[in-house]
């Protein structure tokens, strides 16, 4: 046969399953459905090669449950908001529509080169106001059920993109797209209440056995729940300024008590401003620490500084103990009740601070089998298990004993009318802020009024619609600066009042958008309840482990949303989440240390020894290490080259072959150069079986010889376990199956005869499983064969085999072999073998015989199926 054409022959199939539509699922279909979704793209302009795999890995999966009777919804769309569309704006005076709607054409024909099995009927980007008239009414709706608020909070301002960020869009810092130093503000602005669901997202976590237990752990540690007690402190009146009567403060080691060296509040703390109002020197130190910002990341790297308010506070088993009070930049306002007590033995933070100021530390928790006597601490705090010494009533208890006594005293003990402490669970997730100060994104639906304050804009006048003739020319949110669209008559008493001009978090617009899939032409609604109920949840979502915090917990909380109002019956969106590895390649630089991209080099492999040199001159570039794929290091490789070079079928197999889907796969021309080899290879394969297969009889032989029962045993075993393998996603172990099997069925051909009636028809079978078996991988190269194998219809549509379980039951076993206990080799013999002859094999080994060294035998010992251990 020739060689496999792929470039003329994938745009082919690309159009022939277009045109028959054979991916578009309907809502209708009665068969069992299976909702296969890779996280949407941003149209950045074009496709990179981590979508590529991203979308092969779900492809695979969508092919393969077709093929096994599903209905399979696995549609595409476009995370269309966002700032680099109003970026390209201001640098290229492009319209950020325009600009966005661009990158999605082209980025389409490049996903389509790709040959993805996509419902493109359903296909919707986050900025179509068909899409976010929903969205707003859905806001409406959580405003009216108390999910969504207005709140006035510091927020980080970024004073170059002009925007409040959220915490985790704050680095080191900075803002994580301008790297300007983030500034802290306060706003109004608005917020859903994912704080109301934060228990339930947290023990929710336990059901989802189908995420990997990195991703539950990560948002465990977000959503922080930690069991405390409330402490109320007295403070000394004499030290104290008037009014200030005593000092709140959470703690999770209240076992420490007896350990305290000070206390500590926030710069933002209301007695950290009372003392701050007579001491201009604090006053100073406050104005200093709040520039650096109140950040986590910050905080936890910039050195601990604090400074002593005068003010003492009183130890609560102890009126004669006193604690001096500091002001501390560790201590976040946000976070309990903003203020602590110091431990230093046993917090590290603490320990740096003590030791900074010399306040020394006291151990109180003692590991077992330390002696108390000589157990000291000097920079290392100690936060592990023990037993409680320097504690008075608490000596000798466990930790958590002595936190149960701590409680119980001081739940009883009162002072005015209130307990002392109080339990307290406390979450670290705050309430979502949702407003940005940027034109391109969604716009929250209300009006502000003077007179009636905050309307929601009424549902007949939904989608609220982004104004188009916005100008950029001014740093900010550019619908404020639009002469009309804010200016409208306030819905409820037709005054004068304006829009709001913040728009929603991007995040938000990519916490719904599966649902929608089920259903994008309701025109009147999100959802369509029914079908939503029916298609949801996602049964496998594919996406990096970049989004593993904040869109998965952000979509499990818009879910529980909808649920409460109305649009959906469900609360986690994502049954099977499967987090994938990054495409990362090495990297080449010249000798003045610029980086040349891998298309300007040319490898040359000696042996074992891999030189890189310059395509164009021939000079030499050193080879760096293997690094995610950037621009900066320039190491990156553009999937239409790839494509178009090698064709599709050999980029997706190359990304599934190289290594287990979940980790970095090294993107290596030499490789790629291989999956291009194993295509022309199959292609001849069955292109050789076909020839065979045309003089095999049309009915199934009734008995089978040894020849074909051998090929028809690979076929079916392979076809075990590819299914099986693609089932967990362990794609590269699939793909070894198929090379194995495509050799056993090679080895048959090559011997060259005509072969028998029994041993054409197992060639027939062969080929067909596989081909069908890779298909999921290589559907263009697949559906090819098909023809050549002169089936009719497509492959694509094909059922896939039935596995004959008997053939899966092996003739032979293979038995570890021992000398006197110690292993030697392996022996393989038939399943049915009686000891006597597998006696005679064992002893018949050269390592046994050499092992021996003459010795006679005096024992064998067989086990059956294990070990022959023979003793001389
Ligand atoms: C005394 C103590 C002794 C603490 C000890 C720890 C170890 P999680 O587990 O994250 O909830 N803390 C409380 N509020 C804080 C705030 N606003 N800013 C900074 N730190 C704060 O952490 C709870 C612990 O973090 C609390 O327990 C408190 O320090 C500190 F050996 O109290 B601990
Ligand atoms: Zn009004």
């Amino acid at each position: 046969a020739e060689r496999y054409n792929a470039r003329e022959s994938e745009p082919r199939w690309q159009a022939i399953w277009d045109q028959k539509a054979i991916f578009a699922s309907k809502n209708d279909d009665k068969r069992p459905k299976y909702y296969v979704l890779e996280m949407f793209p941003y149209p950045s302009g074009r496709i990179h090669i981590g979508h590529v795999r991203n979308y092969t890995l779900g492809d695979v999966l969508a092919r393969f449950m077709r093929a096994r009777g599903y209905n399979v919804l696995h549609p595409m769309g476009w995370d269309a908001f966002g700032l680099p569309a109003e970026n390209a704006a201001i640098e290229r005076k492009v319209a950020p529509k325009a600009w966005t709607y661009d990158n999605i054409a082209a980025m389409k024909k490049q996903l389509r080169s790709i040959g993805l099995s996509l419902d493109w009927s359903r296909e919707f980007a986050t900025c179509d106001p068909s899409y976010y008239k929903h969205q707003q009414k859905m806001f409406l709706d959580m405003l009216a059920a108390g999910l969504a608020e207005r709140e006035k909070r510091k927020l980080n301002w970024d004073p170059v993109d002009m925007t409040v960020l959220a915490n985790e869009q704050v680095i080191d810092g900075r803002g994580w797209r301008s790297g300007a130093v983030v500034e802290q503000r306060e706003m109004s602005q608005w917020v859903f209440k994912i704080t109301k669901y934060a228990q339930e997202l947290l023990e929710a976590l336990d059901g989802l056995d189908r995420w990997p237990d990195k991703v539950r752990l990560m948002q465990r540690n977000w959503i922080g729940r930690s069991e405390g007690l409330l402490i109320r402190f007295a403070l000394d009146a004499a030290t104290t300024p008037a009014g200030e009567t005593e000092l709140k403060i959470f703690t999770t080691r209240p076992d420490t008590l007896f350990g305290a060296k000070f206390m500590a509040i926030s710069a933002d703390h209301p007695l950290a401003q009372a003392a701050a109002a007579k001491n201009p020197k604090l006053a100073e130190f406050i104005a200093d620490i709040k520039k650096i910002g109140t950040a986590q990341s910050i905080i936890d790297t910039a050195e601990k500084q604090g400074f002593d308010t005068g003010i003492k506070a009183v130890h609560p088993f102890d009126p004669n103990w006193k604690l001096p009070v500091y002001v501390a930049n560790f201590v976040l306002m946000e976070y309990g009740t903003g203020a602590i007590f110091g431990c230093p033995a046993h917090d590290q933070r603490d320990l740096d601070f003590v030791n900074k100021y010399n306040l020394g530390n006291v151990p109180v928790v003692c590991p077992e089998g330390q002696d108390p006597k000589t157990f000291v601490i000097t920079d290392t705090a100690y936060d592990g298990d023990g037993r409680m010494i320097n504690s008075r009533f608490l000596d000798g208890m466990t930790i958590e004993a002595a936190k149960e006594e701590v409680a119980k005293r001081l739940e009883t003990e009162l002072r005015g009318n209130a307990p002392v402490g109080e339990r307290q669970v406390n979450f670290r997730l705050r309430d979502w802020g949702i407003s940005r100060q940027r034109y391109w994104g969604c716009p929250i639906p209300v009006i502000h009024c003077p007179k009636c304050d905050v309307v929601p804009v009424p549902d007949d006048q939904l989608p609220v619609t982004l104004p188009e003739d916005v100008s950029f020319d001014r740093p900010g949110n550019a619908l404020d600066h639009h002469p009309t669209w804010k200016h409208v008559n306030c819905p409820k008493c037709g005054g004068k009042a304006v829009r709001e001009t913040d728009t929603m978090d991007t995040f938000v617009d990519s916490s719904w958008y599966f649902a929608r899939f089920t259903d994008p032409w309701n025109e009147t609604a999100p959802t369509t309840p029914a079908v939503a109920n029916r298609m949801m949840p996602v049964d496998q979502y594919i996406g990096g482990v970049e989004h593993a915090i904040l869109h998965l917990l952000y979509s499990r909380f818009f879910t529980r949303a909808m649920k409460a109002t109305g649009h959906i019956d469900m609360s986690e969106p994502f049954a099977g989440m499967f987090t994938q590895g990054m495409v990362v390649h090495e990297t080449y630089q010249k000798a003045d240390g610029a980086w040349v991209t891998p298309a300007e080099v040319k490898i040359e492999v000696d042996g074992n020894a891999r030189r890189a040199v310059l395509l164009e001159t021939g000079e030499d570039v050193a080879i760096g290490p293997i690094e995610k794929m950037s621009k900066s290091k320039k190491n990156t490789v553009d999937p239409d080259d790839i494509i178009a070079s090698y064709g599709a079928d050999v980029a997706r197999w190359f990304m599934l072959s190289d290594s287990p889907p979940d980790r970095d796969v090294i993107w290596s021309d030499e490789r790629v150069q291989g999956a291009s080899r194993f295509v022309q290879r199959l292609w001849r394969l069955v292109n050789e079986s076909a020839e065979i297969a045309k003089t095999a009889p049309a009915a199934r032989p009734g008995t089978f010889g040894p020849e074909a029962q051998a090929l028809r045993k690979a076929a079916h075993g392979a076809l075990d376990k590819v299914s099986s393998g693609i089932e967990r996603l362990h794609f590269n172990v699939c793909l070894a199956h198929i090379r194995e099997f495509a050799n056993a069925l090679a080895e048959v051909l090559a011997k060259g005869d005509k072969p028998a009636a029994d041993v054409a028809w197992a060639v027939k079978e062969a080929a067909t499983i596989l081909v069908q078996l890779f298909s999921p991988m290589m559907p263009h190269l697949a559906e090819e064969c098909w023809v050549v194998l002169g089936h009719t219809g497509l492959v694509s549509e094909a059922d896939w085999p039935q596995i004959e379980r008997d053939l899966l039951v092996e003739d032979s076993v293979t038995l570890v072999v021992q000398v006197n206990g110690k292993k030697r080799g392996d022996v393989t013999v038939p399943r049915t073998a009686q000891n006597a002859d597998i006696e005679a094999a064992v002893l018949a080994l050269d390592a046994v015989k050499a092992a021996l060294d003459g010795k006679p035998v005096r024992k064998v010992i067989v086990v059956p199926m294990r070990i022959v251990n023979v003793v001389g």
